[in-house]
């Protein structure tokens, strides 16, 4: 980031500047067998002993099935102008294949209503990681059906709620889909094979671009994209070890996936690094096109960097190695940082690296508009006399919102930004021990306590610049 802090005070976004929050459905709706809801992969995974921590499960989390509308109000009191939520696919597509459940349907039309009647933008997301246990049982992401099951199940959304959602993304964050959920397994559905993660990422691609399809066939105005997961990505030192595990990494975590989807090819040093997980026989000639289907929007959710080195000869794994299982292909890399503070995730605050992120994507690939899908971080929170004080959460969305207006007045064409999250949910294998929200959830009694991040954020749309912190 620049020097000159002067040019920063109190920056000014563009007028048309989208200010959102994001959820996700198993997060936080609970009601996991209300309506004809079936189970998920995550269902099915929380119930496997020694998966999520405490035994916790999304049956209930945030109720925000039954507290929808109360919900609703709490965004229109923030302020928001967008909301991103995802679509549970086994509450509309109970057992992943056929026609949709209605009342599933229902729920979301419900919603999409409410929220153009409290003037707040709606912005889809078909798939945040519930995939129907269905279609696991039938093999899963690393099934090629898989992906025709997914452009089935768009087309059924896209029927029932595009006329009015403008925005669409896909995927959130295929990484964690394939390599945590059929890597490490540390992810539903816990899978652990390094070819396995490699096809599950291909398939998910492909599902993205078929799906990405059948919404412009349905209809072609709408604003379609995938949001990314993406990464800062430097060497632990300046040796070129460390340089070539930085560029694996970069190549497993970020270029895996832009490269197809937004040029219509693998990475070749990536394939060459992968060459004793997988032969790549799954990738047929045709999919490439299909993957790289023309998108209007591409979503980055930016969260850290990663420090990558080599480790020194000889050395044995120390706290830092990654399992070679999350990381196909990648048994000699070793993960260091940059001693910066760290959230209760023990990710680094690093801002910088999201400019980073945002210019490089802008440099590298075709102009496409950005969005930060997501930005966010944990820290332990304490009501006090009923508020909640969460001055570090807060300075970090204030960096991290200065990070993206000095990429704007660089010239990336970001058009908005999304807080991870709205409220505080279920943090997957982390279950609730993780509090990510903007808004406290007192999960014995449902009550929503927004916290004074909540209350700067509101008071940033309201100027649609950054304020006093
Ligand atoms: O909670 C998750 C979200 O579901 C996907 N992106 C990262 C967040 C924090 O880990």
């Amino acid at each position: 980031m620049t020097n000159d802090q002067s040019e920063l005070t109190d920056p000014i976004f563009p007028a048309d500047f989208l200010w959102g929050a994001a959820t996700a459905a198993y997060q936080i709706e609970g009601s996991a067998a209300e309506d004809g809801r079936a189970p998920s992969i995550w269902d099915t995974f929380c119930r496997t002993p020694g998966k999520v921590r405490n035994g916790d499960t999304g049956d209930v989390a945030c109720d925000h099935y039954r507290r929808v509308t109360e919900d609703v109000k709490l965004m229109a009191e923030l302020g928001l102008r967008s909301y991103r939520f995802s679509l549970s696919w086994p509450r509309i597509q109970p057992g992943g294949s056929g026609p949709a459940n209605q009342a599933g349907l229902d729920f979301y039309s419900r919603l999409v209503d409410d929220l153009h009647e409290h003037g707040i933008e709606p912005w889809v997301t078909l798939y945040h990681w519930d995939l129907p246990q269905a279609l696991e049982d039938a093999g899963g992401w690393p099934a090629r059906e898989t992906a025709d099951r997914f452009a089935e199940y768009a087309e059924l959304a896209v029927g029932a709620l595009g006329d009015r959602v403008r925005y669409w993304t896909t995927l959130n964050e295929p990484w964690c889909s394939a390599f945590l959920g059929y890597g490490s397994g540390v992810h539903a559905p816990g899978r652990s094979d390094g070819a396995d993660a490699v096809r599950a990422g291909h398939h998910l691609m492909l599902g993205h671009g078929l799906a990405a399809q059948a919404i412009r066939a349905s209809r072609p105005n709408l604003e379609v994209g995938v949001t990314l997961n993406l990464y800062a990505i430097s060497p632990l030192t300046g040796s070129p070890a460390d340089a070539d595990a930085a560029r694996r990494i970069d190549g497993l975590a970020n270029r895996f996936f832009l490269d197809p989807i937004l040029r219509g090819e693998y990475p070749a040093d990536v394939v060459a690094d992968l060459r004793d997980v997988t032969d790549f026989a799954h990738v047929r000639d045709e999919d490439l096109a299909v993957i790289s289907t023309p998108l209007s929007v591409l979503g980055v959710n930016y969260y850290s960097r990663y420090v990558v080195g080599a480790p020194p000869e000889g050395e044995e794994p120390g706290p830092h190695w990654r399992k070679p299982s999350t990381w196909p292909g990648s048994e000699h890399v070793t993960f260091g940082d940059r001693g910066l503070p760290v959230t209760d995730m023990n990710w680094e605050i690093d801002a910088p690296g999201m400019v980073e992120v945002l210019t490089r994507v802008h440099r590298e690939y075709p102009e496409l508009p950005l969005y930060v899908t997501e930005n966010g971080s944990a820290f332990i929170d304490e009501v006090v006399d009923g508020e909640v004080h969460d001055a570090d959460r807060l300075a970090y969305f204030d960096s991290h919102l200065r990070a993206c207006h000095e990429a704007i007045a660089s010239g990336v064409p970001l058009r908005g930004y999304f807080a991870w999250s709205l409220m505080d949910n279920f943090e997957w294998a982390w279950g609730y021990s993780k509090r990510f929200g903007m808004v406290y959830v007192d999960y014995e009694t449902q009550a929503r306590i927004p916290k004074s991040s909540a209350k700067w954020y509101a008071a940033v749309i309201r100027n649609n610049g950054l304020v006093a912190q």
